[in-house]
């Protein structure tokens, strides 16, 4: 077990000590969006007749499958549903304000059009056309923050690409070179071609020293300065921190961070998997990162033709829904003073508590232990019906009106205070 101390001390020196002047859209947006979408989108989980679970995106890796069988799904790669306008408007509806999405994962191939490959969706595909181009304008107009993922070191297809055993052998391998002649060139591309840029999602670093992550990382800082990158790059050199997948932490972090989670089992898309989370599960996570200080980025996979899960869009529009009513417990909050209680956790703006309440009692009662503020008003977030409350020594109890409890979704109540 690590306190929160140690947890904070860890962070400090695994993170750039230098904090990215550039954080704080970062840490005010609390929700963004992580899109997988590649080649695999397409294979949907699904190889040679055999269905594979989990990370759809690694199917490739999974049945080993040969590169030069991998490429010839490039041929009938063909996402004609995709709609920019359609994929932006679905994070805005959402409450979402960045997005983030693979411009290349570990299969190599390159979502968008590159001059250093030709395993490419412009040169490699009959759809011939950019998409990256459209999403980072129809984002922009919408001032959600636009970044890309980019796995700058595993990438299967490259002879000296990270990770492919079955093709390459790892011994002949030179890294260097393919750091030299694709990622940096890569980045580049993506850091010049696509407007300005939120961040650089880095992901499973590898094959570079420290000094050579930090010569990595001070190369690609002149493109754009105020680009942040993920704490994947390695070596503590990342601007934010992130999580290990599907990991919430379970006490308040300082500086600035991000859980990621998947909207079903998968990144990339796979026909089978139908285990979406909910609204409420999704809030509840989000309400949990708020309260802890962090961000949740939490991913869609759409499929190859372009299209999202039809579970995604309703489910994210219901959450966006929710975040129209109760937002300002969200963006731009800052971790809770209350920890985690039996009826949820809180979110802090100054003189305000959000409570937010994950588990309604079955009583209507709400218990703050050891809160010794002076109260001025206690009230529905949502219609801003105020509530009984009463003061027993440090403690504070509410009364959560019942019979209107049965709500679908959680309700946030907001306690102005002063003297804390
Ligand atoms: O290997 C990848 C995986 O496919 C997926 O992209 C996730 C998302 O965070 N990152 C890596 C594993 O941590």
């Amino acid at each position: 077990n690590v306190s929160g101390q140690e947890m904070d001390e860890m962070w400090d020196n695994r993170s750039n000590n230098k904090a990215n002047k550039n954080v704080q859209w970062f840490k005010d947006a609390k929700f963004g969006m992580f899109i997988h979408w590649g080649l695999y989108s397409k294979l949907a989980g699904e190889w040679n007749g055999k269905r594979y679970y989990g990370s759809g995106e690694w199917i490739m890796n999974q049945a080993k499958i040969p590169v030069a069988e991998y490429e010839k799904v490039a041929k009938s790669f063909n996402p004609i549903k995709f709609d920019a306008e359609e994929w932006a408007q679905i994070a805005e509806d959402a409450g979402m304000k960045y997005m983030v999405v693979t411009a290349k994962h570990h299969e190599g191939f390159s979502m968008f059009d590159s001059k250093y490959t030709n395993f490419d969706i412009v040169d490699a595909t009959p759809y011939k056309k950019d998409p990256m181009k459209s999403l980072a304008k129809s984002v922009a107009k919408r001032n959600i923050h636009f970044g890309f993922y980019y796995s700058q070191f595993q990438d299967w297809y490259e002879p000296n690409g990270g990770r492919n055993t079955w093709d390459f052998k790892e011994a002949e391998k030179d890294y260097q070179k393919y750091y030299k002649e694709k990622a940096i060139p890569q980045l580049k591309e993506l850091m010049t071609n696509y407007g300005k840029l939120g961040t650089i999602w880095f992901d499973t670093p590898g094959g570079l020293t420290k000094q050579e992550t930090e010569d990595f990382v001070n190369s690609l800082r002149k493109y754009q300065p105020e680009c942040l990158f993920s704490s994947r790059v390695g070596h503590g050199l990342g601007d934010y921190r992130d999580f290990g997948d599907s990991e919430l932490p379970p006490f308040t972090i300082n500086g600035p961070w991000e859980s990621i989670y998947t909207h079903n089992d998968s990144w990339g898309y796979i026909k089978h998997d139908l285990n979406f989370k909910t609204p409420k599960e999704i809030i509840y996570l989000l309400a949990n990162a708020a309260a802890r200080g962090g961000n949740l980025m939490l991913n869609v996979g759409p499929d190859g033709e372009g299209s999202f899960p039809a579970y995604s869009i309703q489910y994210l529009r219901e959450v966006g829904n929710w975040l129209k009513i109760n937002g300002e417990s969200i963006y731009a909050s800052t971790a809770g003073l209350l920890g985690q209680q039996p009826w949820g956790v809180s979110t802090s703006k100054p003189g305000k508590q959000y409570l937010h309440i994950l588990n309604r009692p079955v009583d209507g009662e709400v218990l703050i232990p050891d809160f010794d503020v002076t109260i001025k008003k206690v009230y529905l977030l949502d219609g801003g019906k105020e509530l009984d409350f009463e003061k027993r020594g440090k403690d504070i109890i509410l009364n959560l009106p019942l019979g209107e409890m049965k709500k679908s979704l959680n309700e946030v109540v907001v306690l102005e205070y002063s003297g804390q």
